[in-house]
């Protein structure tokens, strides 16, 4: 069983899509441990994006995921890392390919709706910049057997 960190940005939140994006999660199996609407804080922001800092679209990058509420969500499931990424599709929204998420809403790369963690370290790593551990549940899911 791998966590992964999965947070629908400032436009997916502004745009209304956060229960289409959590019923895509949902579908595919994987569980939702822990989930909350959330402003994110410069400092919280600036650990997130680390290995961004220096490039051109940093600073951008600070002020989008800081300009609104986002959903911060911990899922998790067999291989939860490249499930998630599966599903969200290309970090441009052009490339991505349609029936991703980004595929079928996003049409630019600074515009693209969610985020979702590219390792298994980075997940543990974000998920504690987001989420106490009090705040995340532990339970069984009674139909994983059949995924
Ligand atoms: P994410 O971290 O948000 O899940 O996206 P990702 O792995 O697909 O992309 P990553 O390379 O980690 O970049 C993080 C976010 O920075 C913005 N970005 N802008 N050239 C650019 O203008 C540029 N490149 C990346 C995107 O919002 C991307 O999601
Ligand atoms: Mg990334």
């Amino acid at each position: 069983m791998e966590r992964t960190y999965l947070m629908v940005k400032p436009d997916g939140v502004q745009r209304g899509l956060i229960g289409d994006i959590v019923a895509r999660f949902e579908r595919k199996g994987l569980q939702l441990v822990g989930a909350k609407l959330m402003q994110v804080s410069q400092e919280q922001a600036k650990r997130h994006y680390a290995e961004h800092e220096g490039k051109d679209f940093y600073d951008r990058l600070l002020a989008f995921i800081t300009s609104g509420p986002v959903f911060a969500m911990v899922w998790r499931g067999d291989d939860a890392v490249t499930a998630a990424r599966q599903l969200i599709g290309k970090t441009n929204g052009l490339e991505a390919a349609p029936g991703t998420i980004r595929g079928d809403y996003a049409i630019h790369t600074n515009f693209n709706l969610i985020h979702g963690s590219d390792s298994r370290e980075s997940a543990e790593r974000e998920i504690g910049i987001f989420f106490d551990p009090s705040e995340l549940a532990d339970y069984e899911k009674a139909v994983q057997t059949w995924i």
